[in-house]
């Protein structure tokens, strides 16, 4: 019988600010360990911020803005072993560069084009899902089946606050509870669904207290604090590698980009807000806390940088050396029995195109 926890009500945090709020620290994370997050918090920063230059030169298609996001998914994924499984949303879509996924096949998964695609299998990274919550029930599917074949694998799901609104997030939850699935369940709130506020969205006081209706303890944790959110993912990960089903996490933010490069929030998002949200900047709080702590100046800082950017140059010269997909592609994976008519209609797209 599972043991129902409380969720927790106050926000968790480690970094100080530096002041008068003091800086804890983390057990088992060593030097080496810090400025690894520091690497990987960089990392998807530049990301991030090339994408947007890319999308307006043209470069890349539509791209979902993911800024002051990045603690979350480089605190989590620091806190799982390589063998476990991660399924992303669109908000973390280049969430795989943190297990060796090249840049270039992520940026090409924007561009539309099949080099974006690849082998969950290589790197225990499933495909970026765009429907909201529909990965969640697979993720505890996965997560069951791998507890049923004796693994010790663990699985970590990142969606939405919106996505906790929708009937797949219910029935993957309900589900990994019941079956002790070995999950943790990765709330990013930053408190819209494109234009559709929380307060619009739940009435539930705090996200993590739906944690207690499945059976499951919930944490929240502030989703600007790297290493908070390493800290919460590590004990849900310890809970779900001992056989005590999932954990909800409840990372708390606030998107003060636009939702995706299509989006225009100056229609329903206060920008007094925004700005004031955008000045706890997860990479510059750890950032601060590192130079703290000795482990970073300006030069190293610099260093780290210029390494991302390096990548990220390599990586949309080689998007963009792809050659262009055929167009019987759209076709090829469509039909276990293509109807006869199929060639013919082929050959004409492929005259349109040529
Ligand atoms: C099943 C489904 N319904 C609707 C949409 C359209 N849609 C795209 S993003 C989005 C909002 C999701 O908000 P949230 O879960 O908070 O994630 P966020 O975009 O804030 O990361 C919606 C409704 C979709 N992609 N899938
Ligand atoms: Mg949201």
């Amino acid at each position: 019988m599972a043991q129902v926890l409380p969720a927790e009500r106050d926000l968790r945090r480690v970094i100080g600010d530096g002041d008068t709020v003091p800086d804890g620290e983390v057990d088992g994370l060593a030097d080496h360990d810090l400025v690894e997050l520091y690497r990987g918090l960089v990392l998807l920063r530049t990301y991030d911020e090339r994408s947007v230059v890319y999308h307006r030169q043209g470069r890349i298609g539509t791209y979902a803005i993911y800024w002051n996001h990045e603690a979350m998914q480089a605190g989590s994924v620091y806190a799982l072993s390589d063998d476990d499984w991660i399924f992303p949303s669109y908000r973390e879509s280049a969430i795989g560069l943190l297990r060796g996924l090249p840049a270039s096949t992520v940026l090409s998964w924007w561009r539309g084009h099949p080099a974006g695609w690849w082998n969950p299998a290589d790197y225990n990274v499933a495909s970026i899902c765009v429907p909201i919550a529909t990965h969640v029930p697979h993720a505890a599917g996965l997560a069951w089946g791998k507890r049923l074949r004796g693994e010790p694998t663990v699985a970590i799901a990142y969606f939405g606050d919106g996505a906790t609104s929708e009937g797949a997030f219910h029935e993957g939850a309900n589900i990994a509870a019941v079956v002790r699935a070995p999950l943790v369940l990765l709330c990013n709130n930053n408190q819209w669904a494109i234009s559709t506020p929380l307060s619009a969205q739940t009435a539930a006081a705090r996200l993590s207290d739906k944690a207690v209706g499945y059976g499951m303890p919930g944490i929240r944790v502030d989703g600007h604090d790297v290493l908070a959110v390493y800290e919460a993912v590590r004990e849900g990960v310890e809970r779900a590698r001992a056989g005590e089903g999932p954990t909800f996490v409840e990372a708390v933010t606030y998107r003060s980009a636009p939702h995706a490069t299509a989006d225009d929030p100056s229609l329903y998002i206060d920008p007094d807000r925004v700005a004031a949200e955008q000045e706890r900047d997860c990479v510059a709080v750890y950032e601060a806390y590192l130079t703290r702590l000795d482990l970073l100046d300006d030069q190293r800082a610099q260093a780290v940088r210029e390494e991302a950017l390096a990548t990220m140059r390599e990586a949309i010269t080689a998007a963009e050396e792809e050659p262009p997909a055929g167009p019987e592609l759209v076709f090829s994976h469509a039909y276990g029995d293509p109807p006869p008519s199929l060639e013919r209609d082929l050959e004409d797209l492929r005259r349109v195109h040529a």
